[in-house]
């Protein structure tokens, strides 16, 4: 598969690339279960991968703004596993969140999933059970959301992702859990795939402006991204579009679990390219076919319109009566962090959590980073590693919660927040041009330590905040806050 969907039908409710799985009760199934998938290209060796409905990523789920999805999860894993639905302002009891929302599925069991979706935009779904492990063996895949008059020519969502394989073309199982990713910058690989593939082709139109969405379902790169070939405008950022296109100034930097909109049109060049940049090498990703001019000679060229989108209706940060938060963050490879309390909390991402909810143990005492490191932990929230009994805060529905996140460690973060969109309202106390809606941000290294954004807690229900590089996650940047 590749990510072209044509823009033009968007009359079903949800289709998928690969033949659907519509159950008679209107539900769509994703069958989590063993596959095989070319990640090294056409000819060579296949990985073992575990998949939705055998491809990878899974299968495109699409509606319109304001529908209900119904999608049956079906496990056929030999372990437990759930689907969040990333950057979806969903009921709490449907997000995915095995040991806070719901109980972890298991093997040979499903789960309904019914949920309307308020938002369009560009959103994407995942497991959130031992996710360090099943997002890297592949259990992701597209969830777009479409506006009222979405008209571009052309529509593609490019998910780019770093598997980490040995020679032979198989998971390096080895590294799955090495406490030297969880305590570092998470588990990188070394082969980059787009839409599980390597460097695919797509087709643009010479007319009218083409739509890419670039998801990054990595479990721990930040991608710093270039386009060669095309001229391209900023039109939105993890599902929330803007009121007017934006400029590209530099390199796109997408971290796990963001996405980014573009509006590109060819430049005239033969050739158009999208590249990760690598150190001082660039490394090209996918390839975009362009159509000749109609004389034949050279390839489309322009700068057009780009189709006016309707941003999604977002209730505004009251911050002049806002509930004040702070996050320290800290822990990690040359850190400070001398020791923390455990977290007594359930959820089902640590190792050995493959049963019911999670197996922290302890919570209550200090302990030192050895003993830490021991039971798999190596960053820490407040004070705590791993998800606390208690929430980080409670607070009514309707109040504004305005949460300062200040990274106290050598390494970034990608900073998620369930249930809700925040603006994004500073970074090292500068102002956020165009402060934009957010559901993951990052904190840290060549972006701002400190970032401080605004929400307004809305949503009812029992929310995580955790950071999206999974092996920090799992290893205890995660916690949960509670909106009444
Ligand atoms: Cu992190």
């Amino acid at each position: 598969m590749n990510g072209a969907v044509a823009a033009g039908a968007l009359a079903s409710p949800i289709r998928s690339m690969v033949p659907a799985a519509q159950a008679a009760d209107g539900f769509f199934e994703l069958k989590a279960v063993r596959a095989k998938a070319a990640l090294l290209g056409p000819g060579e060796p296949e990985t073992d991968v575990w998949s939705y409905n055998n491809v990878v990523p899974g299968p495109l789920v699409r509606a319109r703004r304001g529908e209900t999805v119904k999608v049956r999860l079906i496990n056929e894993l030999d372990e437990p596993t759930t689907i969040h639905w990333h950057g979806i302002r969903i009921e709490n009891a449907m997000d995915g969140v095995a040991g806070l929302t719901q109980a972890p599925v298991q093997p040979g069991d499903s789960f309904d999933y019914v949920f309307t979706v308020p938002d369009a935009g560009t959103y994407w779904y995942h497991s959130h059970n031992k996710s360090w492990e099943q997002m890297a063996r592949g259990l992701y895949g597209r969830l777009i959301i479409d506006g009222d008059a979405d008209a571009f020519a052309t529509d593609h969502t490019l998910m780019i992702d770093d598997w980490r394989l040995a020679d032979s073309g198989a998971i390096d199982e080895q590294s799955l859990g090495s406490m030297m990713d969880w305590s570092h910058g998470g588990r990188l690989g070394n082969w980059v795939t787009v839409n599980g593939t390597s460097y695919p082709k797509m087709q643009l139109a010479a007319d009218g402006a083409n739509r890419l969405r670039l998801v990054n379902p990595s479990n721990a790169r930040i991608y710093e991204l270039v386009l060669k070939g095309l001229n391209a405008q900023l039109i939105g950022l993890d599902g929330q579009v803007f009121d007017e296109p934006r400029p590209v100034d530099g390199p796109l930097a997408l971290s796990p679990a963001q996405r980014i909109d573009l509006a590109v049109f060819g430049n005239g060049s033969e050739t158009a390219e999208i590249l990760a940049l690598n150190g001082s090498d660039q490394i090209p990703l996918a390839g975009f076919s362009l159509p000749k001019k109609t004389d034949g000679e050279g390839a489309s060229g322009g700068n057009g319109n780009v189709p006016l989108l309707k941003p999604n209706t977002l209730a505004e940060p009251d911050l002049d009566n806002a509930l004040s938060v702070e996050l320290n963050m800290e822990g990690g490879a040359m850190g400070m962090m001398t020791g923390a309390r455990m977290g007594g909390g359930m959820m089902g991402e640590g190792r050995g959590t493959g049963g019911m909810g999670g197996g922290m143990m302890g919570g209550g005492g200090m302990m030192g980073m050895r003993d830490l490191v021991q039971n798999g932990f190596a960053w820490a929230f407040n004070g705590v590693a791993g998800m606390p009994e208690k929430p980080l805060f409670s607070v009514p529905r309707g109040r504004t919660v305005r949460l300062t996140m200040i990274n106290d460690t050598r390494w970034p973060h990608a900073m998620h927040l369930h249930g809700h969109h925040f603006r994004v309202l500073s970074r090292d106390g500068e102002p956020e041009p165009g402060t934009p809606w957010r559901d993951t941000v990052t904190a840290g290294v060549a972006q701002a330590q400190n970032v401080e954004i605004a929400f307004v807690a809305d949503n009812p229900g029992k929310w995580l905040l955790h950071c999206h590089m999974a092996e920090h996650m799992a290893a205890g940047m995660v916690t949960w806050f509670e909106v009444a």
